[in-house]
């Protein structure tokens, strides 16, 4: 099969992040973050692993930014790791963290790629979980404090900043499903805990602005929903979802308003006294991008509440029940491969939301069975499939209407895939755990010849 075509100004990249790679958790001064103290909480993670060690990144990085000029890609996106700058979370920065990200940079930048920062992406402070973390108002003006930190610093030579990674995961999947950080499950404050990641986000913006910041956005995973048949009680289970996963955010951030079904999705959780009035001012700053991460759509049908009593209820029980995908592949995370859907996904966002921002696609990949043969091959036909067809996909939303400027596979390397540890690998690169050497897979090979192609059509007459 050919290789889409996607416009020649097309930025690529690949993507990782702080906790997965780093490792050398116990050097720079870097203090203990959320998942430090999940990792290290029985039946938590699979095999009782952690990221102390990871893909050692933080030593690693200048093979790790020659594996990427390798590709060529435009782009790296990366997280800072808030722990390394504020080891409690509050107060000056630490010069040593500051330092290797001073270094990451210069080296990225030197290698021809440019750098694009994500400021969080899980690692929450222990010790501002300690304190309520987001559940709690003042976890967003210490994210500010500490974006202002980032900016005043690298902001001569990082252009394109992200302050938010998935907040979906850090509110839903960490305070009510319990299967992230800090691991609980609860109601009111993790609906509390979302907000306040909003908050975090409009300050931050406000902070980087000041500092310079060219490129601002936040990277969100709004899913495609799809109901189980067309009854009107699984239609409405898809409303309810789509508050939960798309509009909690979408809504607030791109219209200054909350989404008008909170009292059907939530009942009387949603009775938002956490808020306070000129937040939505905050929140609702225009923003230089949206990035979107995508991997798989979620089938729903109505279902009865795990919990009876509406006041005891998580945030996630909403009366929703997901449905297998029948007929299609599926990943090692179980998710189903639906390449159509990535585009159904875009072209809805954009009708649903006029003056949609630019749109960077700042995660898309698979985690996949990779065997590697005798001499160390890894023939990931599955991860060249599902670029293949996500990247087509993506040609046909840009053909419909819809404004991307980038994307960004995930991710480099196999890395620490959360819950689930090392077991699942979605690098282009395979990482040997045991001796941290890096092997680029068939899917490396692919996605450089891909760019190849690619970068001749930015210069072709
Ligand atoms: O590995 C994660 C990443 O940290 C956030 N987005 C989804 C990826 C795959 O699960």
């Amino acid at each position: 099969m050919s290789d889409p075509v996607l416009p020649p100004e097309l930025l690529f990249g690949t993507a990782t992040a702080a906790y997965q790679v780093e490792g050398a958790a116990h050097e720079g001064g870097r203090g203990p973050s959320i998942w430090d103290t999940y990792c290290r909480t029985p039946g938590r993670v699979a095999r009782g692993e952690s990221g102390d060690t990871a893909c050692d990144h933080y030593h690693r990085y200048p093979e790790d930014v020659a594996l990427m000029a390798g590709l060529g890609v435009d782009l790296y996106r990366f997280s800072v790791a808030w722990p390394r700058i504020q080891p409690t979370g509050r107060g000056p920065a630490n010069p040593e963290g500051l330092a290797f990200y001073d270094r990451l940079v210069d080296t990225v930048l030197e290698a021809g790629i440019e750098p694009a920062l994500t400021l969080y992406h899980w690692d929450l402070p222990q010790a501002l979980e300690d304190g309520g973390g987001w559940r709690d108002r003042d976890t967003a003006h210490r994210f500010a404090e500490y974006a202002g930190l980032v900016a005043d610093r690298l902001g001569d030579r990082v252009r394109r900043w992200i302050t938010l990674n998935e907040p979906f995961c850090s509110a839903f999947v960490g305070h009510a499903v319990g299967r992230h950080a800090p691991g609980t499950r609860e109601g009111r404050p993790a609906l509390a805990a979302a907000h306040h990641l909003l908050l975090a986000h409009g300050l931050a913006v406000g902070e980087l602005r000041d500092a310079g910041a060219e490129q601002v956005g936040i990277t969100l995973n709004p899913d495609h929903l799809l109901p189980a048949t067309d009854s009107a009680a699984d239609r409405a289970a898809v409303e309810r979802a789509r508050t939960l996963h798309n509009r909690t955010w979408l809504d607030p951030i791109l219209t200054g308003a909350y989404p008008d079904n909170e009292t059907e999705t939530w009942g009387a959780l949603a009775d938002g006294a956490h808020r306070r009035e000129g937040d939505l001012e905050v929140i609702a700053q225009s923003l230089d991008f949206l990035g979107i991460n995508y991997y798989r759509p979620i089938m729903l049908r109505d279902a009865p509440h795990t919990e009876p009593d509406p006041e005891l209820r998580t945030a996630v029980d909403i009366g929703t029940e997901q449905v297998p995908f029948e007929g299609v592949r599926h990943t090692t995370m179980g998710w189903p491969v639906v390449p159509d859907t990535f585009a159904d996904l875009l072209v809805d966002l954009n009708r649903r939301y006029p003056g949609l921002p630019p749109v960077f696609i700042t995660e898309n990949g698979s985690a996949e069975d990779d065997r590697p043969d005798t001499r160390g091959r890894v023939r990931d036909t599955g991860r060249v499939d599902y670029l293949r067809d996500h990247l087509a996909s993506l040609a046909r939303a840009i053909e419909a209407g819809v404004d991307v400027r980038g994307y960004f596979v995930w991710s480099l390397l196999d890395n620490f895939e959360w819950a689930f540890g090392y077991e699942r690998r979605f690098g282009l690169v395979r990482v040997d755990y045991d001796t941290l050497e890096r092997h680029p897979k068939d899917s490396y090979h692919w996605y450089r010849d891909f760019l190849r192609e690619h970068r001749a059509r930015r210069t072709a007459p």
